[in-house]
């Protein structure tokens, strides 16, 4: 059981192509996204869902720990796209997740780039995507999703004013198994949506919280201080350093972001290529 419904009450009348057609679920798992990636080089059906009703060990990127406690959502989605795709299923996934809590909630949230779903400035959900490269050819993806529904900052005291869930923005619990189903309706319309060569790029880039303002980002190699101008289609984040140099940040944190950014005169661009 999953809450009070079966991994079939998911799958059930689901409109969907691709995305969920093959639904495992498991009571208490370490990570969603380990067994997809084991059930991937197993070669399982495309679109297949792997979800927990708690993760014991839930990853978040450089090994940084995910809490996701019974009530919260832990999924991760198997895909064998074109190498092509891959800087798009960062997007794809942010954006089914905005998507569905706007839908079913009416709350506006939105993405702190490079991954995270903020509610004002508080984190809802995680994304880890994770993929095999073999030779030339993409073996498989592997779409990590961690929602906090009902659970947020009140159980996760070391992050408190971090953190927040679906339910302590309502003031009252939300079911599970119909943002599980949104989500995975909304990825499979954006997958497919991709596939027949359209582009989830510009949408993902107009909500994206951080552009045409200060941001402080962990790189690999530094921390950098500068206006993040814009975005790139590989959705790189493009920063004006204080030099006035342009930066293109491929990977990192943004630590934080301020809104008292003196722009400029010349005028920002949302985008560099905004088809
Ligand atoms: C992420 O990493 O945000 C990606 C999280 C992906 C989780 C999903 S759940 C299903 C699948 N299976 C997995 O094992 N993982 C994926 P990152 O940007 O590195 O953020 C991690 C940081 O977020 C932590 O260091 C904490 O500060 C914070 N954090 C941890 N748990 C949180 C939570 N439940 N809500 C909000 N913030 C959290």
């Amino acid at each position: 059981m999953l809450g009070n419904f079966t991994p079939e009450d998911i799958s059930y009348a689901l409109d969907t192509r691709i995305i969920g057609k093959k639904i495992i679920y498991y009571h208490s798992l370490k990570s969603t996204n380990d067994t997809a990636k084991s059930e991937a080089i197993r070669g399982t059906v495309e679109g297949t869902v792997v979800i927990a009703g708690e993760q014991t060990a839930g990853k978040g990127r450089l090994n940084r720990a995910w809490y996701s406690p019974k009530g919260n959502i832990a999924l991760s989605v198997i895909l064998y796209p074109d190498r092509k795709y891959l800087p798009s299923l960062i997007m794809l996934a942010s954006l089914a997740v905005i998507r569905s809590i706007k839908q079913l909630t009416g709350l506006q949230a939105q993405i702190k780039w490079p991954n995270d779903v903020l509610i004002g400035e508080k984190k809802v959900a995680g994304i880890l995507i994770e993929n095999r490269v073999l030779g030339n050819k993409l073996d498989y993806a592997v779409m990590g999703i961690g929602v906090n529904v009902n659970h947020g900052a009140v159980i996760f005291p070391d992050l408190a004013g971090v953190a927040t869930s679906l339910a302590e923005e309502l003031g009252k619990t939300i079911s599970l198994i119909e943002v599980v189903r949104k989500i995975l309706f909304e990825m499979d319309g954006l997958y497919r949506l991709l596939l027949e060569g359209g582009s989830v790029f510009k949408e993902w880039r107009d909500n994206l919280v951080n552009l045409g303002r200060r941001v402080y980002l962990q790189t690999d190699e530094a921390i950098l201080e500068g206006l993040a101008e814009s975005v790139a289609r590989d959705g790189g984040l493009m920063v004006r350093g204080k030099d006035g140099i342009l930066l293109k940040v491929v990977s990192g944190d943004v630590l934080f972001h301020c809104y008292d950014f003196n722009p400029p005169s010349r005028t920002i661009r949302r985008g560099i290529d905004d088809h």
